[in-house]
């Protein structure tokens, strides 16, 4: 079996802190690769060992794996951990890292290039008979022929690209009319983003849940899942609210997709955390649409209802370990949400919010994690992700796990920066998210701008009360009316003491 001692994580930000404690927590040294525009960041700090490996764009520091694996050689780090996004689902860098006689925490290059490409996923899934939506099997070659196929699939179809993700390359076609031009539009969207305009189609579910299953395999050819996560709350295919359990899917339901998951590792013998994404239609049928071959942002929520520590199994599967536990050892306890909070602006279409946090201080208390990778008085740099932190809590159930969130929310104090907490807490608070009754379209369908204007405008309403009441009842003077006025939050915090 293999000896880790040292680790090198290959990704930055919150994610990796994440990886950074658990592998303290195992008595694993760490070393940080950063950029140059992250020289005073948390994880360089947290780590024992940190090295620059480029310029701010990632194109010139984290996405360069020959930097990263010369790093190893240069700290001795026996493994790499990649995290998500970067070089994580990057089968050419995994074999790279096996040729440098290096670990890569994470599956096969062999698994990552078959799931890496959502029609051989499928055709590696098609063996266990796992449900899959309607369409064409391999990539469109003759349109004419395509054509035919959606016709006999029905419209709406959806033409998807085989290389793709994020949503791009993917177009939503009503009628046989529209069939060329959007075929056209999606190869050509496709060539451009992943340099390959392979697409196929799959009828269109309309209102589809989109529901994912938690895998972990280790190397003696055990598999076992670790339940579902329900990501129907998303804006431009970017999630915002992850949970876990769902609240649609019975137990039969859930073990059917539990099995299908494990039975869809088992076609590429697959090694380490994975994710195998479904969706659901209003009559819970469920269909397989790919596998994330990486350890993902919404792990967390999984790791709160099963007990268990992701990061801590990523790496004891690398060394060789057998899992410890079998399918029938795991059991869903209470529930958890995240809230992705990311330095967006919901007043104005989510657009990216950068600038420096002038105040930033975290929830605390029972059943609430944050896990971030930020502090007070840093800037948000430009170049990566807008994800600032993920704010996570737990509740024995659903319920008190989204009162436990809005708590949070409203202890969450972020100045500087416009961010998605506004928007989590609508959510939180809607009805048809309350009641479990939502799908992918619940953003589209129920939020716009002026649902946080009363919220906004309750704020500034208490504040002009609250000048009003501290001038007549303390007779205060005019700069301490200037001292009262600082910040939103801090009337909003205060406002009981006055009303
Ligand atoms: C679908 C679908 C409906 N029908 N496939 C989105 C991301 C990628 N992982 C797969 N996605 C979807 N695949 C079929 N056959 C709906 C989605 C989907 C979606 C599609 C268009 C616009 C927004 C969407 C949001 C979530 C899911």
């Amino acid at each position: 079996m293999p000896t880790i001692t040292k680790i090198l994580i290959a990704n930055r930000g919150e994610i990796a802190l994440r990886i950074m404690r658990s592998a303290k927590e195992m008595g694993i040294q760490t070393v940080a690769v950063f950029s140059e525009a992250d020289r005073t960041a948390l994880h360089v700090r947290y780590a024992d060992e940190a090295i620059c490996i480029g310029p701010a764009p990632s194109n010139q520091s984290y996405l360069i794996g020959s930097k990263i694996i010369e790093a190893c050689k240069q700290t001795g780090a026996q493994a790499i951990h990649p995290g998500y996004g970067f070089l994580s689902e990057n089968a050419a860098f995994a074999r790279e890292v096996k040729a440098a006689g290096l670990i890569l925490i994470g599956p096969t290059p062999e698994a990552m290039e078959i799931m890496g490409n959502k029609l051989s996923a499928k055709a590696a899934a098609l063996k266990y008979h796992i449900p899959m939506v309607p369409g064409t099997e391999e990539a469109i070659t003759d349109i004419n022929e395509a054509k035919e196929r959606a016709v006999e699939v029905g419209f709406p179809i959806l033409i998807k690209a085989a290389a793709g993700g994020g949503g791009k390359g993917m177009r939503i076609v009503e009628k046989v009319a529209d069939f060329e031009e959007q075929m056209h539009l999606a190869v050509s969207e496709a060539t451009s983003a992943f340099g390959d305009g392979s697409v196929f189609i799959e009828r269109y579910v309309t209102s589809p849940r989109h529901i994912e299953i938690q895998v972990l395999g280790d190397t003696h050819g055990n598999i076992v899942h670790l339940f579902e996560r329900e990501c129907s709350v998303q804006r431009r295919h970017q999630k915002v609210i992850e949970e876990a359990p769902s609240s649609v899917l019975t137990p039969e339901i859930r073990e059917r997709m539990g099995k299908c998951a494990v039975d869809v590792a088992k076609s590429v013998a697959y090694v380490g955390a994975g994710t195998v994404e479904f969706i659901l239609d209003e009559n819970l049928d469920f269909f397989f649409l790919e596998m994330n071959t990486r350890l993902q942002v919404e792990h967390p929520v999984t790791e709160m209802i099963t007990g268990l520590d992701l990061v801590k199994e990523q790496i004891k599967i690398a060394r060789g370990e057998a899992l410890s536990f079998k399918q029938e050892d795991l059991k869903i306890n209470g529930h958890a949400m995240e809230l992705r909070v990311y330095a967006e602006d919901p007043l104005n279409n989510f657009l990216p919010d950068i600038g420096t946090l002038q105040t930033y201080t975290t929830p605390k208390g029972n059943g609430v994690r944050v896990d971030d990778g930020f502090e007070e008085g840093m800037e948000i740099p430009i170049y990566y992700d807008p994800m600032i932190a993920k704010l996570i809590t737990y509740g024995k159930d659903r319920a008190e796990a989204i009162e436990r969130m809005i708590r949070a929310i409203e202890e969450y104090d972020i100045t500087g920066i416009q961010t998605t907490l506004s928007f989590g807490k609508f959510v939180m608070q809607h009805p048809a998210f309350t009641s479990g009754k939502f799908d992918t379209h619940f953003v589209g369908k129920y939020f716009n701008a002026d649902s946080l204007k009363n919220d906004k405008e309750e704020e500034a309403m208490l504040a002009a009360l609250t000048a009003v009441l501290l001038l007549q009842k303390e007779k205060v003077k005019i700069d301490g009316v200037a001292q009262s006025t600082q910040t939103e939050s801090n009337w909003k915090r205060n406002r009981k003491d006055y009303i």
